[in-house]
């Protein structure tokens, strides 16, 4: 890590930078006016967030979330322990707390709205609809023998049903772990394994920009090194044609159809498990990061609600997939939680043309979008004309997964938002279940690429990565870390509570260590740098350099592979490969698109890389370590500031893989 530590430098970029306060046209079109009333009441409720954290969180808890059995402890444990937990007596259920609630109240309000791929193929579903399918749903699994603990696999496109299942599962307090349909089989039964799921929820097929993909085909390739796996449930999508093994693969319209409409909740204690979601980290396998339930609700309901400013009668728009932590938190449960609709988009930003998601902004009167600055880059791209739209009902532009270029926000801000839209530019990770770095609409003022103050409980620290110690003050940079525990972190890693330790808080005694480069501006204000370790962000996608090293070297004529992250115009971060070969092969164009179809099959086609280089050898220190950084100058064209190079076993092979580079540009 030491390798890539970042410099200290001072803040300069925040000197310059315009701040912009929340839009009055915005306020002017606020259906009642912001759940806050300035800047002076955040502070306040952030100064009583720090300092008395179990007052306030106590008294958060019992308002946003209905408990079947009220707590008495709100918080116990430490940063320093690693054994966080909330609420600690009280009881509830997630399912019954995003739609019961709200089903009872009004069961004709829409809770889901469905924009299918094809733009005239979508429907909604209101709460009372969604009531009867989850717990219908819910029966369906009890009676495949899932019970409470037990983890259930969701592999499901972007459908209705996603939502279903997750509800489903915590209807009758199993914990759902779901795996991003992008996912190779290999990938996918890497997940089913770990987290020991019996059951997997599946389609036939999806439909993604016009294309299908043959979801069940891949689930059963993946099952045939799963024989725990007793049953999988299987969406008919698209009606294709099949293979059902029987006793094992059941149709979903077929079971949900035996069974009553109405199941009662089943009540979990607040530190029960609700999800699983793996991860990409630094080394080894992925990490199942294990959230628990009243924590996670409290967190999602709670930046919904501060962060988008969420009010009774909004359509919310998250662009984000289920597969990833944006899609549980910000298309399933902050929306939910709050009773108001979700717009669940199967297709992409780009399909029948790229006003895609423009269109269904004008089309539902979407009060909230959020996305990430990957689309915004390609969007911004294809040109303003595909911007016709109105989009008088947007009041919060949310921006998440990776650092937004000022340009793209202003872009954001003045052509998508017409000025009249607050852009908020949410910094958080899979660990942290909701926003912990963010403005709150109609709240805080925004500098363009800052992330600005931080969330209510998170109080952010800057550590300088060479002495480990906390930069106090203001214009400072180094890598972010968190000096309190909050509700919705992550507990542990499944099945891993050493690495969990190891990873997030043993490398800085009594901090939660982000992974992530940060400065603090002379106003306080967070610039979030990106990743300190070899976690590369391809696309708003976390991915490890050490998990495509390992796919890449399972190909029979690699020798030795080094991934490394390269800045890319559209995609943010695009993955390189440079890998030695095997004697007795041949580096040809046909033998590259074999490694890139090896990373596909391993991990997805997602994580595939954008160039594949042949080299006669790494460059490695004598003690046989790779020295990535030289591979990232060369690749950024940075050949004079390579440093000492002696230190190499072999220098000579530098120059071979700049002429290598050279000659492929
Ligand atoms: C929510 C999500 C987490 C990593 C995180 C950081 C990057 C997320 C960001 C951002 C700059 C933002 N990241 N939001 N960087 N500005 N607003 O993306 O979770 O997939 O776990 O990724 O994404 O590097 O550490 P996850």
């Amino acid at each position: 890590m030491a390798e890539k530590a970042p410099k200290a430098r001072v803040v300069a970029e925040a000197h310059e930078v315009d701040t912009f306060h929340p839009p009055q046209k915005m306020l002017a079109k606020h259906p009642s006016k912001p759940h806050l009333a300035s800047l002076e009441e955040y502070q306040q409720m952030y100064k009583e967030s720090i300092t008395e954290p179990k007052q306030f969180w106590g008294r958060m808890a019992r308002e946003l979330l209905t408990w079947t059995k009220d707590f008495e402890t709100v918080h116990s444990g430490s940063l320093e322990g690693g054994d966080n937990a909330w609420f600690l007596e009280g009881e509830l259920n997630a399912s019954y707390n995003c739609v019961d609630r709200h089903a009872f109240k009004d069961p004709n309000k829409v809770a889901i709205i469905y924009e299918a791929d094809e733009p005239t193929d979508g429907r909604t579903l209101t709460y009372g609809e969604l009531l009867r399918q989850v717990c219908k749903t819910a029966y369906v699994l009890k009676q495949m023998g899932v019970r409470k603990g037990d983890t259930v696999a969701i592999y499901l496109p972007m459908i209705p049903e996603a939502l279903i299942a997750f509800l489903a599962c915590s209807r009758i307090g199993a914990v759902h772990s779901v795996v991003f349909a992008g996912f190779s089989a290999d990938s996918l039964r890497d997940r089913v394994i770990d987290a020991r799921s019996k059951v997997v929820i599946t389609s036939d097929e999806g439909k993604r920009g016009g294309k299908l993909i043959g979801t069940k085909k891949i689930v059963d390739d993946a099952l045939k090194q799963c024989p725990d796996v007793s049953h999988v449930l299987v969406y008919k999508r698209t009606g294709a044609d099949v293979p059902m093994t029987k006793g094992r693969d059941y149709w979903w319209h077929e079971e949900v159809d035996k069974w009553p409409a109405y199941l009662a909740p089943e009540p979990v204690n607040s530190e029960d498990p609700l999800f699983l979601l793996y991860t990409s980290g630094s080394t080894g396998k992925p990490k199942g990061v294990m959230h628990t339930t009243g924590g996670y609700l409290l967190g999602a309901a709670m930046t919904g609600k501060y962060v988008f400013d969420i009010h009774d009668g909004d359509k919310y728009f998250c662009g984000g997939d289920v597969g990833w932590i944006t899609g549980h938190t910000y298309v399933v449960y902050a929306p939910l939680l709050l009773g108001v609709s979700t717009v669940v988009f199967e297709g992409t930003p780009a399909y029948p043309n790229f006003s895609r998601y423009w269109d269904i902004i004008d089309k539902h009167a979407v009060t909230q979008f959020y996305v990430a600055p990957t689309a915004l880059r390609l969007l911004k791209r294809a040109g303003d004309h595909y911007v016709k739209n109105e989009m008088k009902h947007l009041r919060v532009l949310g921006s998440v997964g990776e650092p937004i270029a000022a340009e793209v926000w202003k872009w954001y801000f003045e052509v998508v938002g017409k000025e009249e839209a607050q852009i908020v530019d949410t910094y958080w990770q899979t660990e942290t279940g909701s926003n912990v770095i963010t403005p709150l609409a109609g709240v805080t003022p925004t500098k363009p690429g800052s992330a600005s103050l931080p969330f209510f409980g998170i109080e952010p620290a800057i550590i300088d990565p060479v002495s480990g110690e906390e930069i106090h003050g203001n214009d400072v940079e180094g890598v972010l870390a968190f000096k309190q525990p909050w509700p919705s972190m992550a507990r542990t890693v499944w099945g891993a509570h050493k690495r969990y330790m190891e990873t997030y808080l043993d490398v800085y005694k009594g901090y939660y260590f982000t992974g992530d480069g940060a400065g603090r501006d002379h106003e306080g204000f967070y610039w979030i740098r990106g990743r300190v370790d070899d976690v590369v962000n391809v696309s708003g996608h976390r991915l490890s350099t050490a998990e495509i090293e390992a796919a890449l070297i399972e190909h029979d004529a690699i020798a030795e592979a080094a991934v490394v992250g390269v800045a890319d115009e559209l995609t943010g971060q695009a993955v390189n490969a440079f890998v030695a070969i095997k004697d007795g092969n041949e580096g040809t164009d046909a033998l590259r698109k074999e490694f890139v179809v090896q990373v596909r099959k391993s991990i997805g086609p997602f994580a595939a890389p954008k160039a594949v280089y042949i080299v006669p050898d790494l460059p490695k220190t004598r003690s046989g370590k790779i020295m990535r950084r030289i591979l990232r100058k060369i690749l950024a064209g940075e050949e004079d500031q390579l440093g000492d190079i002696s230190t190499l076993s072999d220098p000579s092979v530098v120059n071979k893989i700049i002429a290598i580079v050279h000659d492929a540009k």
